[in-house]
């Protein structure tokens, strides 16, 4: 052996020897770091800007509670560890904009959808999510072209203008015996639609029906039709649109000194009004399309008064069952697979915020509720919840909702039931 030679071996020899008298240990390997959940995106469509941006945070509100609570318990699908992620998305109320970023929810994977809020985008982009095989759950569009469509994947948790329209119509003929009625809508698809029923309604029950006028969903000059509408002097005016637009008319038609009286739909049935027409907004008469939201359940109420620090406006409970049922379908079919998870989306059976909730063949919500109220101190005050052809007070709904009595185990279940509210003046009336 020559002498570089034999000093190498002699290196790699004391290097064995050092290493196995343990002064030169091997590094210890890596903490084992357990698998990221998998995210599963559901998206939530509103809109977040322009006049009704107060309804669409609600809308979003709802959904993101849901999720921060499932994700807070935990949800493991295909026996993986799950994280639930909201998209959210602002429609503006415009259906252009409304397919857009439905196609950029399509495009971003999303596992369903809860929305659109308006009648008007969400009808549109049902096609786009139908195309894409996407489950959508709206909260809020309550225009019945909806749900007519033959779209497998399309539901709704609130009732149908074509019960909602009746409803509204038949209280305000049994109520104020009007002569002459003017009906007024935003050419929206829902103000219109509803426009349409309550005028059917309002005819088929003999009531003299004005032409009809015609604005926006962005009209808040409504001096000259008032002016005319008034020189026909009518005992009472049904308006199909929002609150922001509905608040400005009742607040200049006062100013005209009107004193018909005014009814409105789901859209601007809210304590909106009171902001927008001040005392003009007393004794309005208006209608929701489920349960009012104080009639939701106790643990919704109190979970999203605690996490957005403000009371639930109008249709969040249910935006906060749509997206629960979207996860439940998807725990059911242990599967976030659209395909895989729909058969148990439509047969879902489920007790939420809003109540029990199962579709028929089309998607609508069986036998849904539908509210009456009368704007009273400021404040929209249901007088009457319609339900199965029966009309309760709001105290009789929930004795009607209320579980028998729960055994300390099932007080969490019971948390979620309708909660119990105090009882108002008015009268029901039946539907
Ligand atoms: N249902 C009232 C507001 C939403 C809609 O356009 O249907």
């Amino acid at each position: 052996m020559n002498l570089p030679t034999k000093a190498l071996s002699l290196s790699v020899i004391a290097a064995i020897a050092l290493a196995g008298c343990g002064k030169e240990q091997p590094p210890p390997p890596p903490p084992v770091q357990a698998a990221p959940p998998m995210v599963i995106k559901i998206g939530s469509v509103a809109p977040l800007t322009g006049g009704i941006a107060h309804l669409g945070k609600d809308n979003e509100n709802g959904a993101r509670l849901a999720v921060d609570e499932a994700n807070a318990a935990g949800t493991m699908l295909g026996g993986k560890k799950v994280s639930f992620e909201l998209l959210s998305e602002d429609d503006q109320s415009d259906p252009k904009v409304g397919n857009t970023v439905a196609q950029k929810l399509v495009d971003a994977k999303v596992a369903g959808v809860v929305g659109h809020l308006n009648s008007g985008t969400t009808i549109p982009a049902s096609a786009i999510y139908n195309q894409a095989g996407l489950p959508m759950v709206s909260g809020s569009a309550t225009n019945p072209a909806l749900t007519e469509q033959g779209f497998k994947g399309v539901f709704r948790v609130v009732g149908r203008d074509d019960q909602q329209g009746p409803a509204v119509a038949n209280y305000l003929a049994g109520q104020t015996r009007p002569k002459t009625v003017a009906v007024i809508d935003d050419a929206t698809a829902y103000g219109e639609g509803l426009a349409n029923e309550v005028e059917k309604t309002l005819k088929a029950a003999g009531v003299k029906v004005l032409p009809r006028e015609k604005g926006t969903d962005k009209t808040v000059d409504w001096k000259a039709v008032l002016t005319k509408i008034k020189g026909k002097n009518p005992d009472a005016v049904f308006y199909g649109g929002m609150d922001a637009t509905g608040g400005p008319l009742l607040k200049q038609a006062r100013e005209l000194k009107m004193t018909a009286v005014f009814a409105f739909g789901d859209g601007a049935c809210t304590d909106k009004m009171a902001e927008l027409a001040g005392p003009a907004a007393e004794g309005l008469l208006c209608s929701q399309a489920g349960i009012p939201v104080q009639a939701a359940g106790r643990k919704f109420l109190d979970a999203y008064k605690a996490k957005f620090k403000i009371d639930p406006i109008l249709y969040s409970p249910f935006t906060y069952d749509s997206t629960n049922l979207l996860i439940n379908a998807m725990k059911k079919a242990d599967s976030s697979d659209p395909a895989k998870y729909l058969p148990a989306l439509a047969a879902s059976d489920y007790n939420g915020a809003s109540g029990n909730i199962r579709f028929d063949e089309k998607g609508d919500r069986k036998d849904a509720e539908m509210t009456i109220f009368t704007l009273k101190e400021g404040k929209i005050t249901p007088v009457a919840i319609l339900k199965s052809g029966k009309s309760m007070t709001l105290d009789e709904y929930a004795r009607a909702s209320a579980p028998a009595a729960p055994a300390p185990a099932a007080a969490a279940v019971a948390a979620s039931a309708p909660a119990a509210v105090p009882v108002p003046a008015a009268p029901a009336v039946k539907n």
